[in-house]
């Protein structure tokens, strides 16, 4: 479709009137009721969102409950039936949730684009797997006369709590994750943009997920505390900040009953480690996207780079350069390739990170924003030693230090020691300095001569490790067997009347 086509589907998907209430069951909850605020004007009532109590909670995971033996007991290749229907669905509505992610979560388009792919690759790509893995399960090898087979399946209610960066994707690939492995849902969304994620979960619903199966509980930090506390959960996917997973885990370690599995995928400090052999114009290009797209509001998004002192003042200059030819403003203008970052609270966060480097570290580049809207400038940075930076600093700051010849080694350690493992750029034409970095970091995701950002579902698995997360690393091959319990079934197919298609009825 034209560039013109899309854009009157945004514009006329941005007019209704939207409220994201929580479902149970399929039903809209009551509770009081708050307008979201567009963050590129901080004024614009982009919808609102009624508010779940700790009782709607409550009411969420027992209708979870009941809905979870039936759901599980949908053959795996319906399951992924229903979430491939869902993909479609979400591509035939792309205006609306483009022009949703771009209002409530002030995306580029680029980056509305960009995610919209995600949801869909996640969708599909979970559906082709709970085909393969839990379908009739994995025969194991043995003695004749005996079928050993390791069959995957459900653990029950499966609490997802997403944050607002991935609004749509991230949602819907923790949702349809453990959707597809034959969990019920419960499914918080972060209280900044629940709008988008109601219209994903209404995609699921009408594509055949039974409301039971898929329950939808809006609300802050205070719900999720709620819920995570539930007895009747049976295991939690966590995207968001380190500090908050190690909540949830020390929530869950306490309560009584079973031991519930956490998937945490969290912050880092990620580094990028350029040596004097980097092409600088390519080292430019993927600094700019890596540090500075999506506002910097990425988990995987550059905030360490690391350059050779010989080229360090060149390197430096040519991103300076192009960070300050970046469009800052209203994500729905198409020239425009910085937008806000998410509300007040973040702006006010990144403000006075800035002020404090502005009185300590050597500034390159310190961007005006726009004075409406929740905007920050990009801001290049640069520290005396990489130990300065001990903190995630979420948005479009960029920290720089120099490093000598001779003294990579004791940087490596030092980005070690923070203990985050998330992503890692490397940019050098030396095969044996790239081994030596990516094998001395304990990073997810390592890439090489290229930036650090947007994952490919299915073909760059995604995840950290240590303070970063996890694991396992999702759209990789592993991160539905997590949502599952394994069970091993051996049938004596010798014996009278020993027939291999119990296991079929087993399942
Ligand atoms: C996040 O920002 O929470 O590779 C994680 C990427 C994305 C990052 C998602 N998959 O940029």
């Amino acid at each position: 479709a034209s560039l013109h086509g899309l854009l009157e589907e945004i514009r006329a998907g941005r007019a209704a009137d939207r409220v994201a209430a929580p479902l149970v069951d399929g039903v809209a909850q009551p509770g009081v009721e708050r307008p979201l605020l567009a963050p590129a004007d901080a004024a614009t009532i982009v919808g609102r969102v009624r508010e779940a109590d700790e009782a709607t909670a409550d009411r969420a995971v027992e209708a979870a409950r009941r809905g979870f033996r039936a759901w599980e007991r949908t053959p795996a290749a319906a399951r992924a039936a229903a979430l491939e229907k869902a993909s479609d669905l979400l591509e035939a509505r792309r205006g609306r949730l483009l022009g949703l992610l771009q209002a409530e979560a002030g995306k580029t388009l680029d980056d509305a684009l960009a995610e919209l792919r995600e949801a869909v690759d996640f969708l599909r790509y979970y559906a082709a797997q709970a085909r393969s893995l839990f379908g009739e399960g994995e025969p194991m090898p043995g003695p004749t006369g005996e079928d050993n087979r390791l069959v995957h399946r459900g653990r029950g209610v499966f609490l997802c709590i997403s944050p607002w960066n991935f609004p749509l994707a991230i949602f819907l690939g923790q949702v349809s994750a453990a959707l597809a492995a034959g969990n019920a849902v419960v499914a918080k969304p972060a209280e900044q943009t629940p709008l988008v994620a109601v219209e994903a979960v209404r995609a699921l619903h009408e594509a055949g997920v039974p409301a039971s199966a898929l329950q939808f509980v809006t609300g802050d930090g205070r719900v999720g505390a709620r819920l995570v506390a539930h007895r009747h959960i049976a295991g939690v996917a966590f995207t968001g900040s380190t500090e908050t997973a190690r909540r949830i885990n020390q929530t869950l370690a306490a309560k009584d009953g079973p031991i519930v599995p956490l998937i945490a995928e969290t912050g880092g400090i990620n580094a990028m480690i350029v040596d004097a052999t980097a092409l600088p114009e390519q080292v430019s290009d993927d600094v700019v996207t890596s540090a500075f797209r999506s506002a910097g509001q990425r988990c995987s998004a550059l905030r360490l780079l690391c350059v050779q002192e010989d080229v360090a003042d060149k390197m430096i200059g040519m991103i300076v350069g192009a960070a300050r030819e970046l469009k800052l403003g209203d994500p729905q203008d198409l020239s425009v390739q910085v937008g806000p970052v998410i509300d007040a609270e973040a702006k006010q966060r990144l403000d006075a990170h800035i002020a404090r480097l502005k009185g300590s570290a050597r500034v390159h580049l310190a961007e005006e924003a726009p004075a409406q809207g929740y905007f920050v400038g990009p801001h290049v940075f640069e520290l005396k030693r990489q130990a300065d930076l001990t903190e995630e600093i979420f948005g479009p700051v960029l920290h720089v230090v120099r490093w000598k010849a001779g003294e990579l080694p004791a940087l490596l350690d030092g980005i070690e020691a923070t203990g985050y493992g998330l992503t890692l750029g490397v940019h050098s034409r030396i095969d044996a300095t790239i081994a030596q970095v990516i094998s001395r970091l304990d990073v997810g995701n390592c890439y090489v001569n290229r930036n650090m950002i947007g994952a490919v579902v299915g073909t760059q698995p995604f995840g950290g490790s240590g303070l970063s997360g996890t694991g396992p690393k999702a759209g990789g091959p592993n991160y539905l067997k997590r949502f599952a319990v394994e069970q091993t079934v051996t049938v004596n197919t010798a014996a009278a009347g020993g027939n291999a298609s119990l296991i079929a009825m087993g399942e």
